[in-house]
């Protein structure tokens, strides 16, 4: 797991998709793998990057080896094999280019038997909007930066303008999301990682 997470510290994409499959190998599981390797390694780049030790190629090159080593555990996240359970719509918010965090959420929702529609990043408020058209269940919406934030606001608002939001649950996650964040722009629930993302939209279509 050591090596796994030195390997994305280090943005060694090669190492990185070895050590993880050498990992699988040896039994481990892909929930262990992601969270005690690859999103740890991405949390300490997070930190280094603050303290001025990291700058974008670096931040740059880590994320490119967690998206291998994701690759690599995707098949094992969502082979769950069953009927779709809800159908939702997920996205970054515009102006907000970072999607490993949502693809990690879409992973697990796809795990629990979702069918997902992935807009991937920087999706405009009225391509959710259109999006969101035929009988979708749930939206998610990602933001990693607070810059980009208000436009899970304008998102929201731009889907109650169109008339649709009593059809469609509101859900919505980033690492400076907060649930006050949520309740404020009129989302119908916050997560604040991708497991309890599936928690959430489970219970939201309860
Ligand atoms: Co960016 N970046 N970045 N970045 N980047 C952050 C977010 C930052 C916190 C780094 C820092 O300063 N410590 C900072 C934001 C500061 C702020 O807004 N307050 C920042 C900055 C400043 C920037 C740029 C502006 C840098 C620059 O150019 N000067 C720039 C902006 C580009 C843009 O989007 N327009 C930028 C660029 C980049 C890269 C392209 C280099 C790369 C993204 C690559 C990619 O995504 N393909 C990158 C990265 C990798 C990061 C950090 C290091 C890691 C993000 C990540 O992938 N985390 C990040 C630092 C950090 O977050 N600690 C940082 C791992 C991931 C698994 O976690 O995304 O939080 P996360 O997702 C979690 C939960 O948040 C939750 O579940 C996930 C799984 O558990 N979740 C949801 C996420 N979405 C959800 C949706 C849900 C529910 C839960 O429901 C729908």
């Amino acid at each position: 797991m050591e090596k796994i997470y030195q390997a994305v510290l280090e943005g060694d994409l090669g190492t990185t998709v070895e050590e993880v499959q050498a990992a699988l190998d040896a039994n481990m599981t892909a929930s262990d793998i992601l969270h005690t390797g690859l999103i740890a390694a991405m949390a300490e780049v997070g930190r280094l990057f603050e303290e001025g030790e990291y700058f974008v190629p670096e931040m740059l090159i880590a994320a490119r080896a967690m998206k291998a080593g994701l690759g690599i555990l995707k098949p094992l996240l969502v082979d769950s094999g069953i009927e779709p359970v809800g159908k939702a719509v997920i996205g970054t918010v515009k102006g907000d280019l970072h999607d490993i965090g949502k693809n990690l959420v879409t992973m697990m929702l796809e795990g629990a038997g979702f069918e997902i529609l992935d807009l991937d990043t920087d999706v405009a408020p009225e391509q959710f909007v259109e999006a969101i058209q035929n009988d979708v269940d749930i939206l998610g919406l990602s933001a990693l930066l607070t810059t980009t934030m208000p436009s899970m606001e304008s998102t929201i608002k731009a889907i109650e303008a169109a008339g649709l939001r009593d059809q469609v649950k509101i859900m919505i996650g980033g690492a400076p999301v907060t649930a006050d964040y949520a309740q404020k722009i009129g989302a119908d629930g916050f997560a604040p990682d991708a497991s309890q993302a599936v928690t959430l939209a489970k219970t939201l279509i309860g």
